[in-house]
């Protein structure tokens, strides 16, 4: 049984930070005070509201809310965020519950039944802050707003002590069959039952009998319908204890994703993604999206003929997962490890080696969902970085080894760790912050060549030029919506004519706030968008229909890049030489991660 708890909370702004030292998580002065608090909608972004548009701080909120149906002999009661930025305490009726860190992830704590009041008034009180610290994940820098508090829906939730806690599906297909090994964690060791349907209809059942508490079984399907973006086919699975009827419901779709040499398959044809980026904003929400919303951009995604997305630069809600399953979008999922965050912290690797492992958990059964990115342009040629960015990649290929996990990369002539991952990736920005995109062709070719990944997938996961909505000049004039089409339409041709690049994203689909953009045609936004804060389409987002396929002839410079690639031994040994010193000093942490992170599952 699951309760929302959003709606009206009382709220309170700390900007003096002395909402712990005068105790405002206490009935007595949650009571004393009720009337100083205003009243917020949550989920909601703080900064959407006026006087706190720049706010970065601590804020309080308050919920009291009454319980009737626990069992306490038989069920466990939990509270349940689904996203609050960025660090969130947690008290409930004057005890302290727990912290969580991170901005885009759902939490959960398990709450002790000495703790609740039956048929009585509960008094929740939450305390977030979003201030940028050196050891958070982002850290202090990143491009974006920085959009603070309770922005995702908030539940209570009443399970079974006795349960099928979670399941992950991961499907093998050949020609008119599946196999699906479903991989599990029970809370008691005693025989389920399972029940497999599509649409309303039982395809089959059968019995688990299980030893332990993890463990695996295996389905066979004859004939089963195979997801695809052209074929969002979903099934579901019902879990349930003979003895029971509490059951865990999981949807999934039956679809494998390989890689083979340079091409990337989807139920063993081969795939081009035509993606575009999106970050998790909407003006004048924030981050706390309505649903039908949401459901809006990414029905405008497909229309306009994209099959994928990369929802930059962090998890986003999980309605946008259950969104693409059902109209049929690949998803590349990453975690917010962005530009320079404190690789040398083991702290830091483990609460990012925590984001991915949630990040895993609760999206794994979204058959959109293709790809894990640990990270976004990353110092990579730093030993802490790479030693961070590899360890990370390792521990999250034994949570999920079904699907390609990468980094995105910016680097040209410093990352041959691509070399070390399922597919190599690249953000380029020619035409916009580097040369002209007539240079972009050969430079491709030669990064190809000094990366030393001839024989994987590329990506290109960012491009982009930024335009002013209704600001129309030439194809040479910075932010005309005439320069930003004439940039991305050369480069979608480029990247279209090359069987090495097995998929692109557009940087970005809507115009979003950042701070540190303020230019006469920024004000406050980073206006790379193909639609403007406002929805509004530019230029490049009315033609894409047209040119999202087109090719043009390129030159392959075979010879050159070819040549490249001893320039990319030698890259790679002047860039150890840099490390060395490096290299002595992280000793310690590599011991650390390699201690801690070897896992089972
Ligand atoms: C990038 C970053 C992205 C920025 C973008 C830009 O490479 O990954 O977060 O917003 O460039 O517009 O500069």
């Amino acid at each position: 049984m699951k309760k929302l708890l959003s709606g009206e909370w009382l709220f309170y702004v700390d900007f003096n930070n002395d909402g712990i030292k005068n105790k405002l998580f206490l009935i007595s002065n949650i009571k004393n005070r009720i009337s100083n608090f205003k009243k917020i909608q949550i989920p909601s972004s703080w900064n959407s509201y006026q006087g706190l548009e720049k706010y970065e701080g601590i804020c309080w909120y308050f919920k009291i809310f009454e319980i009737n149906e626990l069992d306490e002999n038989n069920e466990e009661f939990f509270l349940l965020f689904n996203g609050s930025n960025y660090q969130t305490k947690i008290w409930l009726n004057n005890n302290y519950i727990g912290l969580h860190e991170g901005g885009f992830l759902p939490f959960k704590f398990k709450i002790k039944n000495s703790y609740l009041k039956k048929s009585e008034k509960n008094y929740l009180a939450v305390q977030v802050d979003n201030i940028r610290k050196k050891n958070r994940i982002p850290s202090k820098l990143f491009d974006w707003y920085n959009w603070g508090g309770i922005y995702r829906d908030v539940f209570y939730e009443i399970l079974p002590k006795s349960r099928i806690d979670w399941v992950h599906i991961y499907t093998q297909i050949s020609k008119n069959s599946a196999k699906l090994i479903c991989k599990y964690y029970i809370t008691e060791v005693k025989s389920f039952n399972y029940e497999l349907k599509f649409t309303n209809k039982t395809i089959l059942k059968g019995q688990v009998k299980p030893d332990t508490e993890k463990g695996v079984f295996y389905i066979h399907i004859e004939n089963p319908l195979f997801w695809s973006p052209d074929t969002p086919n979903i099934y579901t699975i019902l879990l349930n204890f003979s003895d029971s009827n509490y059951f865990t419901k999981i949807q999934f779709g039956i679809r494998e994703i390989k890689i083979n040499g340079r091409f990337l398959y989807l139920n063993n044809k081969k795939i081009k993604l035509y993606g575009i980026n999106l970050h998790e904003e909407l003006i004048p929400f924030g981050r706390a999206i309505p649903f039908e919303l949401r459901k809006k951009d990414l029905l405008n995604i497909k229309k306009l003929g994209f099959n994928a997305i990369r929802t930059a630069h962090y998890p986003h809600d999980e309605s946008l997962l259950c969104l693409a399953d059902k109209i049929g979008l690949l998803i590349l999922e990453e975690i917010p490890v962005y530009w320079n965050i404190n690789f040398k912290s083991p702290k830091v690797f483990k609460l990012a080696a925590k984001m991915i492992q949630d990040l895993i958990y609760r999206d794994f059964n979204h058959p959109s969902v293709i790809f894990w990115s640990v990270g976004n342009e990353i110092p990579i040629e730093s030993y802490d970085c790479h030693k961070f960015i590899l360890n990370l990649i390792s521990f999250a290929k034994k949570i999920d080894p079904s699907r390609p996990i990468s980094y995105v990369s910016s680097r040209f002539l410093s990352d041959h760790y691509r070399s070390k991952t399922d597919i190599a990736t690249l953000n380029e920005y020619f035409g916009w912050y580097l040369l002209s995109e007539k240079n972009l062709n050969f430079i491709l070719e030669m990064t190809r060549g000094i990366s030393l990944c001839y024989n994987k997938p590329w990506f290109i996961t960012e491009f982009g030029a930024g335009a002013k909505y209704n600001y129309h000049s030439n194809i040479f004039e910075r932010f005309s919506e005439e320069k930003q089409a004439s940039i991305l339409i050369r480069s979608i041709e480029i990247f279209n004519s090359k069987d090495w690049i097995s998929g692109w994203f557009i940087w970005i689909y809507r115009d979003f706030k950042s701070a540190f953009r303020d230019n006469k045609y920024q004000n406050g936004f980073n206006r790379k968008g193909i639609v403007s804060d406002k929805n509004e389409f530019k230029l490049i987002a009315r033609l894409l229909p047209k040119i999202l396929k087109k090719k043009r002839i390129t030159r392959k410079f075979t010879f050159i890049s070819r040549l490249a690639i001893p320039f990319g031994f030698f890259f790679t040994f002047v860039f150890k030489i840099i490390n060395i010193v490096n290299i002595l000093e992280s000793k310690k942490a590599d011991k650390f991660y390699s201690d801690k992170y070897k896992r089972d599952f």
